[in-house]
């Protein structure tokens, strides 16, 4: 009988990433994730810029399956503006993307900013560095850095006291980082956001609440999906993360609930999930086995990592095989999973810790070479073992 292994890839950049495709090579991937960062988001992706990209990929001995992110624009989201052209172009994609071979869109649905942490650079106590999200932090960034008028609803007496104490024990170093590492998650986040400027964009979310969103979601796919269909792509929609409103913005995508709610809507396993078991995994009511094997049809792509997470709301990114999350029960349902559908489905080890040379070397926050090494190392082992306890060779 023949057995499936996971497909092991990294996410790579593109020709600007420090992390060149001949490393990702020597980690072990046999394919790498990436997007088509230079195309404006909105904008349609054409068959050639595709297929140079993929050329570039095979030519250092890998393949390029799996897209990370066909980013949705932002008037999708809120059903604004130039919205109608814009699905279309995303159609457009969508037949492009086929026509080249490739497989998975990975895209989020989550307004404004993707992911945030307070802290891209957290010490662990053997010296190597995570990505850290610090509650009162983001409390303190959210009252009295970006000052967002109503802020104060969100969040508890407690909570408040905290990021007051947090902030006054900061220096102006200390703020100016909180500041930046805040919105690191913002598209073209390489240029400096003013605190306007961000207040701005909230602003345009002004009347969109959590049940608007999911709609204008199932909007979206009830139209591209069936094109996903016909032309035997599939669609997985990466969590919120962290998985809970944040800044005022509704967020969708965080629980077993959200994801019922958008397989009724749109029903087909062409809709499916990158399932990201650190950003599911951040919160404690997520039940990361029963969500796999409920949704095992519908999972197209695996992101794994562990998080840390404690009672105040904190957490940070653990080792792969650390963390709250069990990655042996993860693995061991994947294994299952694939054996059943006789298929292999792409992960990657998400993100990474800073550590040895990465440590001299500048790379995208959770995207280094040796952390992600390390934890794409592990997770291979945790999986090799799986195989053999199910009695493979
Ligand atoms: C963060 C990533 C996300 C992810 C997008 C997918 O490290 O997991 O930015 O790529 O949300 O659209």
């Amino acid at each position: 009988m023949p057995q499936f292994f996971m497909q092991q890839t990294m996410r790579w950049f593109g020709p600007d990433d420090t992390v060149s495709l001949a490393d990702i090579r020597q980690a072990g991937c046999t394919g790498v994730v990436t997007a088509l960062h230079q195309v404006p988001v909105g904008e349609v992706w054409t068959a050639g810029e595709i297929t140079t990209r993929r050329e570039m990929i095979r030519a250092a001995g890998m393949d390029w399956k799996v897209i990370e992110s066909l980013p949705v624009h932002e008037d999708i989201k809120k059903r604004s503006g130039d919205y109608k052209k814009w699905i279309e172009n995303y159609k457009e994609s969508i037949r492009n993307v086929a026509a080249c071979g490739l497989e998975v869109i990975t895209y989020n649905f989550m307004p404004i900013l993707d992911w945030l942490r307070t802290d891209v650079a957290y010490k662990l106590q053997d010296g190597s560095t995570a990505l850290y999200f610090e509650r009162s932090a983001f409390v303190a960034f959210d009252l009295f850095l970006l000052q967002r008028p109503g802020a104060e609803k969100d969040y508890t007496e407690e909570e408040i006291r905290l990021a007051k104490e947090k902030f006054s024990a900061m220096g102006e170093q200390e703020k100016a980082d909180l500041f930046r590492n805040s919105m690191l998650g913002l598209p073209g986040s390489k240029e400096a956001f003013t605190r306007e400027q961000v207040l701005e964009a909230l602003n345009t979310y002004a009347g969109i609440d959590a049940e608007k969103l999911k709609q204008h979601l199932f909007e979206f796919l009830r139209e591209v999906v069936p094109v996903a269909e016909q032309v035997g792509v599939k669609m997985a929609i990466h969590p919120d993360d962290p998985p809970y409103p944040i800044l005022g913005l509704p967020r969708i995508m965080s629980t077993a609930k959200d994801v019922d709610e958008m397989l009724q809507a749109v029903p087909s396993t062409t809709n499916g999930l990158c399932f990201c078991t650190g950003s599911y995994g951040a919160r404690a009511d997520n039940d990361l086995v029963s969500m796999l094997k409920k949704y095992a049809a519908h999972i197209h792509f695996l992101h794994l990592r562990n998080t840390s997470r404690d009672p105040q709301g904190n957490f940070y990114e653990a080792d792969h095989l650390g963390g709250d999350s069990d990655m042996y029960a993860i693995v061991s349902e994947i294994w299952d999973i694939m054996q059943a559908r006789k298929q292999s489905i792409p992960m990657r080890p998400d993100h990474g810790h800073q550590m040895l040379d990465d440590l001299k070397k500048q790379t995208y926050p959770g995207y280094s070479a040796i952390g992600r090494l390390k934890g794409l190392a592990e997770l291979r082992g945790l999986e090799y073992g799986v195989s053999r306890a199910s009695g493979g060779k």
